[in-house]
């Protein structure tokens, strides 16, 4: 075999490894695009008689249960048994929790809520919370990581496939703090404890967002009227967009149904 020809074959497996990972991804109607964090052109304005936009992010039918995790390690703080986070669904409306819901295309508007500094707290071996969002100014924003679990973590967070900071954290350290800036989604992981993950969304200019409740439930006030595209990402199953109008003073219904597997049939 020639260099080229294992080139060749070496780009042919990566390209069926992505294709693949797009197919397992793309469940109901979500495409696994990244989030995007904001115009950097945004205008803070005053809205008058703005309108709101509320709604729901729920499953069709049959929806993921939570994964049973194993553990093997540092039992006494840890425990043994864990339950994924990644599909937190309610069992009453099939609600979907922690998505990001974000109306696109607002050159100018309400002013973001900027966050100097977030807290991610290391408790049972679990990251409290599991999802959060921020809206960032200029100067970046502080991450203050809580361990209180008094054993040795190790935080490492991504931005893509790059490590942004990668810190142990002995048990005896209580309280550290990093800087993040960068806006865009941060996957945090522990290299101890592989279960440990949670998300850090960091925004900048772009306060027309929600993160739905434990209902798949969000709600978006202040809307300068308009149509505008409105996207939901979460965090396994990728984007998700809708249009939506929004008109003076009134309140535009907008739900995003994903599309579960279906039941297997009885025999
Ligand atoms: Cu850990």
């Amino acid at each position: 075999m020639t260099i080229m020809e294992t080139i060749k074959d070496r780009l042919s497996i990566k390209v069926t490894a992505i294709l693949a990972l797009v197919a397992l991804i793309g469940v109901g109607a979500f495409t696994p695009i990244a989030v995007t964090a904001g115009d950097s052109d945004y205008e803070v304005t005053t809205v008058d008689d703005g309108g709101s936009m509320t709604g729901v992010v729920r499953f069709d039918s049959k929806y993921p249960k939570r994964k049973k995790i194993r553990i093997s390690k540092d039992n006494e703080t840890c425990g043994t048994i864990k339950r994924a986070e990644k599909f937190l669904v309610s069992k009453e409306n099939k609600g979907l929790k922690n998505v990001l819901v974000t109306i696109k295309g607002i050159t100018a508007g309400k002013a973001p809520h900027i966050s100097e500094s977030i807290t991610l707290q290391q408790k049972g071996c679990v990251y409290v919370p599991h999802f959060q969002v921020a809206e960032v100014g200029p100067e970046g924003v502080d991450l203050k990581l809580v361990n209180d679990d008094g054993i040795f973590h190790n935080v490492h967070t991504y931005l893509g496939d790059s490590t942004v900071f990668n810190v142990p954290q002995l048990g005896t350290q209580h309280e550290i703090t990093q800087k993040l800036s960068a806006p865009g989604v941060i996957k945090v992981n522990c290299d101890v404890h592989d279960w440990m993950s949670a998300d850090i969304v960091l925004l900048h200019n772009s306060p027309y967002y929600s993160v739905t409740n434990k209902k798949g439930e969000f709600s978006i006030d202040d809307i300068p009227p308009g149509t505008y595209t409105v996207t939901a990402w979460h965090e396994a199953l990728g984007t998700m967009t809708k249009e939506v109008t929004i008109s003076d003073g009134e309140n535009s219904q907008l739900d995003f149904v994903i599309k579960g597997k279906s039941k297997k049939k009885k025999k």
